[in-house]
């Protein structure tokens, strides 16, 4: 059995940030359970266009609210706690917030930990040389 506390992540190997988000990773691939998981919180006032074309993502909001547009459909959905969307399709997005966001995110591959977004919004598979490096 694995048991973490997201407090005790904080600043560690697993706790990471890029300039729109600070994503806490609670299971990753070492963990050995087929997806990773994170507590991932999106900053106040942000914009954020993501393309995970490696990776299925499933992502519950529990905190603030925001804006998810799929650009393959240009739908755009709102965002509050209780809302639960899933790039079953590999979609390009946008994230969008005024207040600021807590989800709890689900990677299938899992990440292996440092993982943080391309000029694309791609995060690497995790065999590749930029992965890797
Ligand atoms: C919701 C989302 O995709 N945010 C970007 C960070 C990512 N989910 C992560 O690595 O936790």
């Amino acid at each position: 059995m694995i048991v973490k506390r997201l407090e005790d992540l904080n600043g560690g190997a697993s706790d990471v940030s890029a300039d729109n988000w600070r994503s806490r990773r609670l299971l990753l691939k070492k963990d050995g359970m087929g997806f990773s998981l994170h507590d991932t919180q999106i900053f106040p006032g942000t914009e954020t266009r993501i393309w995970y074309k490696h990776h299925l993502e499933a992502v519950y909001c529990i905190e603030g609210e925001g804006e998810l547009e799929d650009l393959t459909t240009g739908e755009k959905h709102t965002l509050c706690p209780g809302t639960m969307y899933a790039l079953n399709e590999n979609e390009k997005h946008i994230l969008r917030t005024k207040i600021g966001l807590r989800m709890v995110c689900v990677f299938n591959p899992p990440l292996n930990g440092a993982e943080v977004h391309d000029k694309d919004g791609v995060y690497p598979l995790e065999d590749s040389p930029a992965a890797a490096g």
